[in-house]
């Protein structure tokens, strides 16, 4: 952790760009921003065109005097790539630039969770993934253990960090199996939920889009809104009670970034799994930021690695106070709003818009679904609404409000009544 004393750890940004990769400078304006979050600072880049990273080295190997003389002339300690570093890379540069620290864009993402994680679930999922991205780095990051501060070095609530390989690995097995009751207590509140029927919205997007200002909007709930990156890294969810006294539930959970580290994808498996039981996906969007287009392609692709693409999406266009964007439109979403979550504007039509799918949702299924049927059980649970089920001798039944898809499917397991 740097602490308020120190100034500023200064690195060299160091990025490779590929043919038909995304324009270099964007993406190390990026990285320096998520360095600045993470309290360091840059003090100059380096941008290297090749075909592709070199295996051994990340830059090639001409490259590195030019890093190590424009680093010192610089004043900095260290360099982050804009790529995660495999071990062997890691272990080559930091023998090649030898005293700078080498650290890559997964371990400064990393240093944000770990400082932003404030529930007991977040923090294990971060500290799972600190640990399983540096079991397999021990000797490259040996030298950097000497120094237990700075970039790169931050555990959860500034714990140690640990160094034994052994001891490592036993901490990886208590923490996934921790994690695994924490998200057993989840699935429970998930299904105490979906029993009370009520329609659940995910608020997903890119870090910084304006989530939670536009969950607090709604929900008049106060969960931290900041201009920064990562500033939320749990899920929250709200009641909101329409016009029409229907109560919704909104989720606002953490925000996705390009190259968003494995590792904490696969640790926030269960916070980011929130989205897959929702009724409808609002994907927020920063209307006013450049680099829309490139954010919202990462926010889908991240929905999809995650197997969340057959939803309705509403694409929600925010801060829109900023400027107002003559045409912005998405035509793979089900609709899309241009709002202010900042002024309220616009948040009335989003509201319709949230209604109308929900309605167009809503069949009601009456039933008895065989056991022999338990996919379609498990269907209605995840894809639908859970109204009451109760398992009988011939099957369970259930009462839920289903898409119209699905109820198409339910035909002939309807109960008498019901037809
Ligand atoms: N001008 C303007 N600023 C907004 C609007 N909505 C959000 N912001 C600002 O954008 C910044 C980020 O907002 P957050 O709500 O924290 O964004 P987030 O998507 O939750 O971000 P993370 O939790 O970090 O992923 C804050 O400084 C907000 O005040 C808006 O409609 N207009
Ligand atoms: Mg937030």
């Amino acid at each position: 952790m740097i602490s308020n004393d120190r100034s500023p750890e200064k690195v060299i940004l160091v990025c490779v760009a590929t043919e038909g990769s995304e324009d270099p400078e964007i993406l190390l304006d990026e990285l320096a921003e998520l360095v600045e979050t993470a309290g360091g600072q840059e003090v100059g880049r380096v941008i290297q065109n090749r075909e592709n990273a070199s295996p051994a080295t990340y830059v090639g190997k001409g490259k590195l005097e030019e890093i190590s003389a424009y680093a010192s002339a610089q004043g900095a300690t260290g360099i982050v790539c804009d790529d995660e570093l495999s071990p062997s890379q890691m272990r080559n540069l930091s023998e090649a630039l030898e005293p700078l620290k080498v650290l890559d864009r997964t371990m400064i993402i990393l240093d944000i969770f770990a400082d932003h994680a404030s529930s007991s679930e977040g923090k294990l999922e971060v500290e799972l993934a600190q640990l399983r991205y540096r079991a397999a780095r021990i000797r490259a990051l040996a030298g950097s253990y000497d120094r237990q501060y700075g970039l790169g070095m931050r555990g959860p609530g500034e714990k140690k960090l640990e160094t034994d390989r052994r001891i490592i690995r036993e901490r990886i097995a208590v923490l996934a199996g921790e994690l695994k009751n924490v998200s057993r207590t989840r699935e429970v509140t998930r299904s105490l939920r979906n029993r009370k029927g009520l329609p659940l919205v995910s608020i997903v997007g890119y870090t910084n889009a304006g989530k939670s200002t536009l969950l607090n909007a709604l929900t008049g709930s106060e969960v931290l809104e900041e201009d920064k990156l990562f500033a939320t890294l749990d899920t929250t969810i709200r009641s909101y009670i329409s016009g029409t006294g229907q109560e919704i539930l909104f989720s606002d959970t953490v925000g996705f970034i390009r190259k968003l580290p494995h590792h904490l994808v696969d640790a926030f498996r269960s916070t980011l799994d929130e989205a897959r039981f929702a009724d409808i996906i609002l994907q927020v969007a920063d209307a006013s930021d450049p680099e829309i287009r490139a954010k919202m392609r990462v926010v889908r692709d991240t929905l999809a690695g995650l197997g969340i693409s057959d939803k309705p999406i509403i694409t929600v266009f925010n801060k829109c106070d900023k400027l107002h964007p003559a045409d912005l439109r998405d035509p793979e979403a089900d609709a899309s709003v241009m709002i202010s979550a900042k002024t309220g504007e616009g948040l009335r039509q989003l509201i319709e818009r949230v209604e109308k799918i929900l309605s167009e949702r809503s069949c009601r299924f009456d039933g008895i679904i065989p056991y022999t049927q338990g996919s379609l059980a498990s269907d209605i649970r995840t894809r639908g609404r859970l109204l009451s089920e109760e398992y009988l001798p011939e099957g369970i039944k259930i009462s839920a409000f289903v898409p119209p898809e699905l109820a198409g499917r339910l035909k002939g397991f309807e109960t008498e009544e019901n037809i």
